[in-house]
């Protein structure tokens, strides 16, 4: 053992980390709290005792962190997203703390399934996908690297609904996370604020004869707070993820309230606590939807008010309140936060507009993560009047002070002004949220290097002319902890023996130290073997659930996302028909034996994405039972894709499919996972697959398709997709073998509404760049018989995922967004 491992397991044993301590301080939680000894534990007693135990050791960490960061005065990022798609917490924290070899050797000694205990763990869904669950990887990635943050969000009763399918089709089921209590939260029900609803709006005239202005509710709820740590990697930073829920105040006591009226004062309860109950399972704002607007004013009132509150404890004035906070918008669900903040620091604590202004535009920042005009969030002003009149005043009075700066800036350009207003006065008035977070912030930046351009250039272009030194890119990241050394272990061990350290997981640019053996065959040899390895447990899982076990040895193709049109889950589809048709008219067809798997849920009212999981389902049941094609192509659909599941996905696949139309994907967070697992990409020139592409080098990527330019020029050439359907026989065939029902039981009405747009509209070109993907895919059949030559570009796949950490994204946005500085936190005894 060398010198600091020394050292660390000494820590260890002191902080109560050694594998005795955790055997003690287990059997304890499991007694003391649960009433259970190990011979009549459950699953879930053995899972909550050992989260416990760990919660307990980041509990210690937490209060010492709170401590310094108070003491220094660190400046905090307050990161505000409507999402947290965390995924399970045990595995993830006991690699962070560094002590799951310690637990997994408590757990032999006392003759426990260490797996199964960590499965038992029911996963916090509250995010939709790549938006929520970048919110979570940024919070792994500001405690690693030692920032001062609080994650503030909604604690939703229920999460992303869990999908099941039934007869091809996807099928929602209530999420009930919370069913057997969450041992990583911590309840403060004394922090608790109340937010308002309602009412009206009025002027008074306070003791000076200064006229200011109070908002009167007609309704108030409370928000409580809910508690959870969140450990940094290899440090002792411990940051907090405050998420709140919504609680009628005491005042609802049912004899006071409303005398008489009963069921009125339970109605209203119901009402209050409604706020936190779902989240919503669209991955695209609802127009209108009342409540959502309530629980995106909930959840931003009670953090701003929590923000307040601690300066006012540590400093006693809001003056310093930008330099103390840094919030980040995570897109434009938290956009209400500029007019709440304007309101909280004018209406209550009694500053003026203009420092009330600048303290907010130095605080906000704000991140796009959509350029789809159908995504862009507006809700009506009738909808804002009704809810938060006062609010609407001010957003009409910072719009004002804005349209003024614009016609300063460009005279006699009505149309401009027009365009850039808080309000579209097109057809029912609407507050459009991309452009009040915009005027409200410091800082706007868009996801990936094209996304950021298209942004400047298109949505945002007017913004851009104005304020061209207010935007700047950050590539999004993920976290190497979970997706790689949670989800991929032997990887992980196979990486770290390599290099001879596991600087790597904290500096994932060192991989490039392997690069040299990325030729060695031995180093080859057990890549392959680790993969394969992967592929043989998705394997098991897969035939358990679905009835169908792939065979290890055949190419794991995945693409696992959520469904979308613009993600062309179809011309996946597409190329399998296919394929499938060309083994049906030639028995000898030679192709390389592949598994296709699906993973992905669709909006509950997304008809045609619903109608995509169908097909996919619909010719899986055909392929699989053709004795014809005799196992060399399988296609699955991976039910209920989760963060859980996709820990098990990234390692096993070989193919990552990232085929989305050029310009439309922001920027993709998927891609990075695959990647990362030392899957090879075929994808187009779209959001971060450009950058993923420049990185792991052109030669080590399967590239198809119009660039985002292309794309633009051919649609305004007038695009015909009957055209590409005429003239390309291979394309025609496969269209035509969904239209004539065969995946149907000969109902060649089902997919029909799929089939037409397609030929008719295909808004996302699916039959342009159809062709160039046919092409590809018969490399890759290619690429993958060479299996040298695979495993090397594999292996320098990973090792040059460097730039896709979220560390460097977060480093990004500290340096040049939020200007703050790491906080180290020592832990003395
Ligand atoms: O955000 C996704 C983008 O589509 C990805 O390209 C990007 O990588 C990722 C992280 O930047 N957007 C996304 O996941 N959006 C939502 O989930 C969403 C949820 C609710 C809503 C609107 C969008 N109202």
């Amino acid at each position: 053992m060398n010198q600091l491992s020394a050292a660390a397991a000494d820590e260890r044993t002191r902080t109560g980390l050694s594998k005795e301590a955790l055997s003690r301080a287990f059997l304890d939680n499991l007694f003391y709290l649960q009433g259970r000894s190990l011979d009549v534990a459950t699953d879930n007693n053995l899972y909550q005792a050992a989260a416990f135990t760990v919660r307990d050791r980041l509990l210690e960490r937490w209060i010492r962190s709170a401590h310094v960061y108070k003491e220094q005065n660190a400046r905090t990022v307050c990161y505000l997203s409507a999402e947290f798609l965390l995924g399970p917490h045990l595995a993830n924290n006991l690699i962070n703390l560094g002590i799951i070899e310690a637990a997994r050797a408590a757990g032999d000694e006392l003759d426990l399934d260490f797996e199964q205990i960590l499965e038992s763990e029911e996963e916090p869904g509250l995010g939709n996908g790549g938006l929520g669950r970048l919110a979570a990887c940024y919070m792994d990635s500001l405690a690693t690297t030692q920032i001062p943050a609080i994650g503030y969000g909604i604690r939703y009763e229920f999460g992303i609904f869990d999908q099941v399918i039934v007869d091809g089709w996807q099928v929602e089921k209530g999420d009930t996370w919370l069913r057997n209590g969450n041992p990583w939260e911590i309840p403060r029900p004394k922090l608790a604020f109340p937010v308002g609803f309602g009412g009206y709006s009025e002027e008074y005239a306070d003791e000076y004869g200064v006229v200011r202005h109070r908002w009167r509710p007609e309704l108030q709820i409370n928000g409580v707070a809910y508690d959870t740590p969140i450990m940094g990697y290899g440090v002792n930073n411990v940051n907090l993820l405050r998420l709140w829920r919504s609680e009628a105040p005491e005042s609802f006591n049912f004899g006071a309230f409303n005398v008489g009226d009963y069921y009125g004062a339970v109605h209203a309860k119901i009402g209050a606590e409604t706020i936190s109950k779902v989240l919503y399972p669209n991955d695209e704002p609802e127009a209108g939807k009342e409540l959502r607007l309530k629980q995106q004013f909930f959840f931003v009132s009670c953090s701003l008010q929590d923000m307040i509150r601690l300066q006012l404890r540590n400093t006693g004035t809001l003056e310093h309140f930008s330099e103390k906070f840094a919030v980040q918008l995570n897109d434009t669900h938290p956009a209400l936060a500029v007019a709440e903040l304007m309101r909280l620091l004018m209406d209550e604590h009694l500053m003026g507009w203009e420092q009330a202004w600048t303290i907010t535009r130095n605080t906000c920042h704000f991140t796009n993560h959509t350029l789809l005009p159908e995504a862009l969030e507006t809700w009506p002003v009738e909808l804002f009047e009704r809810l938060l009149p006062r609010h609407l005043e001010i957003i009409y009075a910072i719009n004002q002070r804005f349209l003024d700066e614009v016609r300063v800036r460009f005279l006699n350009d009505e149309a401009r002004v027009a365009r850039m207003s808080l309000i579209d006065e097109g057809g029912g008035r609407k507050v459009r949220m991309a452009h009040l977070a915009a005027v409200g912030s410091r800082a706007i930046n868009g996801v990936a290097e094209l996304h950021s351009e298209l942004l400047k250039s298109t949505v945002m272009k007017d913004f851009n002319d104005l304020w061209p030194e207010r935007f700047h890119n950050v590539t999004n990241g993920v976290t190497p902890r979970r997706f790689m050394v949670v989800s991929n272990p032997e990887l992980a061990a196979l990486i770290t023996e390599t290099c001879g350290n596991d600087r790597w997981v904290s500096d994932l640019e060192s991989l490039r130290d392997l690069e040299p053996h990325a030729e060695d065959h031995a180093l080859q040899q057990r890549w392959r073997a680790v993969k394969t390895n992967a592929k043989r447990e998705l394997s098991d899982w897969l035939g358990a659930r679905t009835g169908y076990a792939p065979d290890p040895e055949s190419l794991f193709d995945v693409q696992a996302k959520r469904f979308h049109e613009y993600k062309r889950q179809h011309l996946n589809l597409l190329h399998i028909i296919w394929l499938y048709e060309q083994i049906k008219q030639n028995a000898n067809t030679d192709l390389t034996p592949r598994t296709f798997i699906f993973g992905g849920k669709a909006a509950p009212g997304y008809f045609m994405a619903k109608l995509m999981i169908k097909l996919i389902n619909a010719v899986g049941e055909v392929i699989n039972k053709d004795p014809q094609v005799n196992g060399t192509l399988r296609v699955l659909f991976m039910p209920d894709f989760n963060v859980k599941n996709g820990q098990r996905l990234y390692p096993a696949a070989d193919l990552s499919e990232q085929i989305s139309l050029a310009g439309k994907e922001a920027s993709g967070t998927g891609n990075m996972k695959f990647s990362m697992n030392g899957a090879l990409t075929i994808g187009t020139l779209d959001g971060a697959n450009i950058e993923i592409r420049d990185e792991v080098g052109h030669e080590n990527f399967f590239l198809f398709g119009m660039t985002a330019t292309e794309v633009q020029q051919r649609q305004e050439a007038g695009y015909q997709p009957w055209e590409y359907y005429q003239r390309n026989e291979q394309l025609r065939s496969a269209i035509d073998l969904i239209a004539s029902g065969l995946f149907s039981h000969g109902d060649a009405e089902l997919f029909r509404p799929l089939t037409e747009n397609l030929i008719h509209h295909d808004p996302f070109m699916v039959l342009a760049d159809f062709e160039d993907y046919r092409e590809r895919q018969q490399e890759v059949d290619r690429a993958y018989r060479d299996a040298h030559h695979w495993d090397r570009m594999s292996i320098l796949n990973t090792t040059r995922m460097g730039k896709f950490s979220s560390d460097r994204s977060i480093r990004d946005y500290a340096q040049r967004i939020w200007q703050v500085e790491p906080t180290p936190v020592e832990v003395h005894d």
